[in-house]
């Protein structure tokens, strides 16, 4: 096992489990984000692992999302930085070769969700207390068009407009009837049966599999890819707005105050 800042990674033969650990609610900030990414590409360097399944080791959470606080009361230029570590893990994550499996023990809001849509399979945990999906227009904060596609490409344009419009978080149950997780397991069976689906998915030979999700993902990432720099832009000076800083302000109030 090896044992990081922000997580702690263990294999199975040719798959590294890695369980996110960012207490308390494993938000996505720099530092994490950062050190994520470089782990990422070492695994996709290393020719003897194979897949990769994705879960948290905090309880109830399974990401946050991105953290707020990179947004919050923030220079254009920490902003822009922080927004440029987001594409990365986004174009690590979803251009991956390995098989990537997303194991959702715990509620898994905006970021946390495109990083659970991000990869090849999706299983969560069966509590009705935990939910999923893109919320942030509930922030006042607007989904970057990466999101959008990663969400439609999984449950299809329809159902993402009502589900990005309005910023819904859906439970276990809900998630399963649109497709926006694949399975639902009691908690405790969660690992193993991360475990069980990577077999199946291994069993395909590696080249076909891949060469098919790069083929189908490729349109999505190219457009990201092109357009990065202006996508940084955008989200820097969208969030230094006043309004929008105001919006997360009050958001964040909200989510003390819950709290409480
Ligand atoms: N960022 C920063 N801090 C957070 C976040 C977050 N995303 N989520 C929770 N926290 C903080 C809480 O404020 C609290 O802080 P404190 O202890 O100081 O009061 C602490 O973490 C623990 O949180 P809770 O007490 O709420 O923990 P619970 O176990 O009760 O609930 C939840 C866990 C369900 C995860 C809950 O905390 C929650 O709903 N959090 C908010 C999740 C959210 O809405 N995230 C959206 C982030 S935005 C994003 O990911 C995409 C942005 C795209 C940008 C586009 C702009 C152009």
């Amino acid at each position: 096992p090896v044992e990081k800042f922000h997580y702690r990674l263990h294999f199975v033969h040719s798959v590294a489990v890695m369980r996110l650990q960012n207490p308390p609610v494993n938000s996505l900030n720099l530092d994490f984000l950062t050190e994520f990414c470089i782990t990422v590409e070492k695994l996709e360097m290393d020719k003897s692992c194979r897949g990769l399944i994705l879960t948290s080791n905090q309880p109830k959470v399974f990401s946050a999302g991105l953290d707020i606080m990179e947004m919050y009361e923030k220079s254009p230029e920490s902003c822009g930085e922080f927004w440029k570590a987001v594409q990365e893990m986004w174009l690590k994550l979803y251009g991956s070769n390995m098989v990537t499996i997303a194991a959702i023990n715990g509620s898994s809001p905006a970021g946390g969700c495109l990083m659970s849509i991000t990869c090849d399979y999706r299983i969560m945990a069966d509590n009705p207390r935990y939910s999923i999906g893109l919320n942030e227009t509930q922030l006042g904060i607007v989904a970057p068009f990466w999101f959008m596609d990663t969400m439609m490409n999984t449950v299809g344009h329809r159902t993402s407009e009502i589900a990005l419009q309005l910023g819904l978080l859906y439970s276990p149950s809900e998630a399963l009837k649109i497709g926006l997780v694949d399975q639902l397991v009691p908690e405790d069976q969660i690992l193993t049966t991360a475990t069980q689906t990577m077999t199946k998915w291994l069993a395909i030979p590696d080249h076909a599999r891949q060469i098919t999700k790069s083929m189908m993902r490729k349109p999505t990432i190219d457009k990201l890819m092109s357009n990065r720099e202006v996508d940084i832009q955008h989200f820097v000076n969208f969030i230094t707005k006043d309004s929008i800083q105001k919006s997360l302000g009050m958001y964040l109030a909200m989510l003390k105050k819950r709290k409480s």
